[in-house]
């Protein structure tokens, strides 16, 4: 067996899988012959300690990416299925400021409230193209990846996989990880956190051979990027890395390809306007998916 199927063997499917695969087989066939289709990836996944999780080892990212990525799709006219964190940042509702929320709401017949049109439009318009779906963990994550993966491959085999989440590398499998709460009694706690498979592989190779595959790559050492991100080009024989540094990754990002390495950059005037970095990746992306889909 390899890493990668014991690492499924071990670590059991999420609450309400069966739910979520059923949601992307409707979403897949209403859309394949309708709108491009686009799975994106987004925010960070978590490492419990126990398995009843009070405690658990977390990364930075706040899913901005994935979201403001999902509604430039939406603008492209693709179907998206949104794969992200419980609780990080959302297309559309990421606009509004919590403060000024209220102003956002009206009241309709029955005494509820809802978003005002001026605010929902757009939302509603986009929605029955936006296919909602969570994870919390590394394992959540990593089963929804799979079946999303396969599904498309299955329904849309020239659809976009664009994987902006920051995937954990480490791990506790299930047979090291503790029942219930670690007591503290025991005096400092020592954890080992193993590796975990690289998924990549069996996505590329198994899973989605046909999917045009974006992955992103980060890297907080401006001198280890480009080598990284060629590496992972090379070693999974995917369609495009696009790499990012943390300290930059709202202003610039490079695309590495087979062919090239090109950087992507907001200049001035885009920075005054406040133009998102990741309209010009979604064009961009969206542009050599069009020419992947003609041949
Ligand atoms: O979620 P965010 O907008 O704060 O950050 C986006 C990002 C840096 C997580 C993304 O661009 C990315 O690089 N994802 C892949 C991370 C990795 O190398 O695993």
């Amino acid at each position: 067996m390899d890493e990668w199927e014991q690492y499924f063997a071990e670590n059991p499917a999420p609450r309400g899988y069966d739910v979520s695969c059923a949601q992307l087989e409707a979403f897949c066939q209403l859309h394949v012959n309708r709108n491009p289709i686009a799975l994106v990836t987004s925010g960070g996944t978590t490492v419990p300690f126990e398995r009843n999780t009070v405690r658990y080892v977390d990364n930075f990212s706040a899913g901005t990416r994935g979201a403001a990525s999902t509604e430039y799709f939406l603008a492209h006219g693709y179907a998206v299925i949104f794969l992200h964190r419980e609780k990080s940042v959302t297309p559309f509702l990421r606009h509004l400021d919590p403060r000024f929320l209220l102003d956002a709401l009206q009241e309709v017949p029955g005494g509820l409230l809802q978003l005002s049109s001026v605010h929902s439009s757009q939302r509603v318009k986009s929605e029955s193209r936006l296919l909602w779906l969570t994870f919390q963990t590394l394992s959540d994550y990593l089963w929804l990846l799979r079946a999303a993966t396969q599904c498309l491959q299955q329904r849309a085999p020239k659809a976009l996989l664009y994987l902006a989440a920051a995937v954990s590398d480490f791990y506790i499998p299930q047979d090291k990880m503790a029942e219930h709460k670690i007591q503290s009694g025991a005096g400092p706690l020592t954890v080992t956190l193993h590796l975990v498979p690289k998924m990549l592989s069996p996505l590329v190779s198994v899973w989605g051979p046909e999917l045009f595959v974006v992955s992103f790559k980060l890297e907080t050492d401006e001198k280890k990027l480009i080598e990284k991100a060629t590496g992972s080009l090379r070693k999974y024989k995917h369609d495009l890395v696009i790499g990012n540094l943390l300290q930059t990754r709202r202003e610039e990002v490079t695309f590495v390809t087979e062919k090239e390495s090109s950087l992507l950059r907001l200049m001035e005037h885009q920075k005054a306007e406040k133009t998102e970095i990741e309209k010009l990746i979604v064009e961009e992306v969206v542009t050599r998916h069009r020419n992947f889909i003609k041949y």
